[in-house]
């Protein structure tokens, strides 16, 4: 607790201030036009200037308000905590959403204890901004989880079949086993959705928009806010297959995300 808040709102507040600025600026360098900045893991795996900047902002913030804070970006070198705190940040997920011109982008911003590795980190406080959309999904832990002042609730019955969402590697290699994937799971499914942002699909599942999302592959910084979303709207996330190059992730409410996970399981 710092005065009557405890830490955990504050550091949502934090995040959700900063998470609008950083929006802002992603939105207003789209507007301008989108110039490439590099390729990473393969040609299409893309790093825009902008995604460069927004890091650049983010993490000037941080370090001005919580000077001795962690940070793990994907654009930017890691950070070691001196706090305990550790700031785990997507400038723009869904960048070739960004370059393309397709709304569905979002900047992530998490704050996380116990060090910077998922499967130990506790999250503390989450922001996801989807500028072009103009929302702000929120989280602190045990502080629920929230769009603007309405609180998010996880889907619990998917009398239909579940509107399921998920994403593909930037390596063409893979791209059949995750098709695999889809074919396995798609026996749950009314139907499927793969809006390109984990972030924002995360957000999703919190706000019952989607029923669950899977994916493998994806970095810390594309789901540590959005699992706390999903966490805190009674939803639950899990990660299997840490140990491969391409671990899963599940997100759901507690009876589909068992149903998906037994599935998704069987195939590893
Ligand atoms: C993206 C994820 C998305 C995934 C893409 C990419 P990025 O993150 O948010 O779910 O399907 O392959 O990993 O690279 O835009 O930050």
């Amino acid at each position: 607790m710092i005065g009557d808040q405890p830490v955990e709102v504050l550091l949502q507040e934090l995040a959700a201030d900063i998470a609008r600025e950083a929006g802002a600026l992603a939105r207003e360098r789209r507007a301008a036009g989108v110039a490439l900045a590099a390729t990473k893991s393969t040609l299409a795996d893309i790093v825009t200037e902008a995604d460069r900047e927004v890091e650049d902002l983010i993490r000037a913030r941080l370090t001005a308000e919580r000077p001795g804070d962690g940070f793990l970006g994907e654009e930017s070198g890691a950070a070691q905590s001196t706090t305990g705190v550790t700031w785990v940040v997507d400038p723009i997920d869904g960048t070739v959403n960004y370059a393309y011109g397709i709304p569905m982008y979002s900047v992530s911003i998490a704050a996380v204890e116990g060090g910077s590795d998922p499967d130990t980190w506790q999250p503390l406080a989450a922001a996801v901004c989807a500028p072009a959309i103009g929302e702000l999904f929120t989280a602190s832990h045990g502080g629920g989880a929230w769009l603007g002042d309405r609180r998010l609730a996880v889907t619990t019955e998917t009398p239909a079949g579940a509107l399921l969402a998920t994403g593909f590697g930037y390596d063409p290699s893979t791209h059949d086993g995750d098709l695999a994937t889809v074919r396995r799971v798609m026996p749950l499914a009314r139907d499927l959705r793969r809006g390109g942002s984990a972030a924002i699909d995360l957000a999703y599942v919190a706000a019952g928009r989607l029923d669950g999302y899977f994916e493998r592959g994806l970095n810390p910084w594309d789901f540590a806010a959005g699992a706390l979303l999903v966490t805190e709207a009674g939803g639950r996330l899990s990660r299997f297959d840490t140990t491969s190059s391409r671990p899963m992730v599940v997100a759901a409410g507690p009876a589909l995300h068992e149903r998906l996970s037994d599935l998704l399981h069987k195939e590893v």
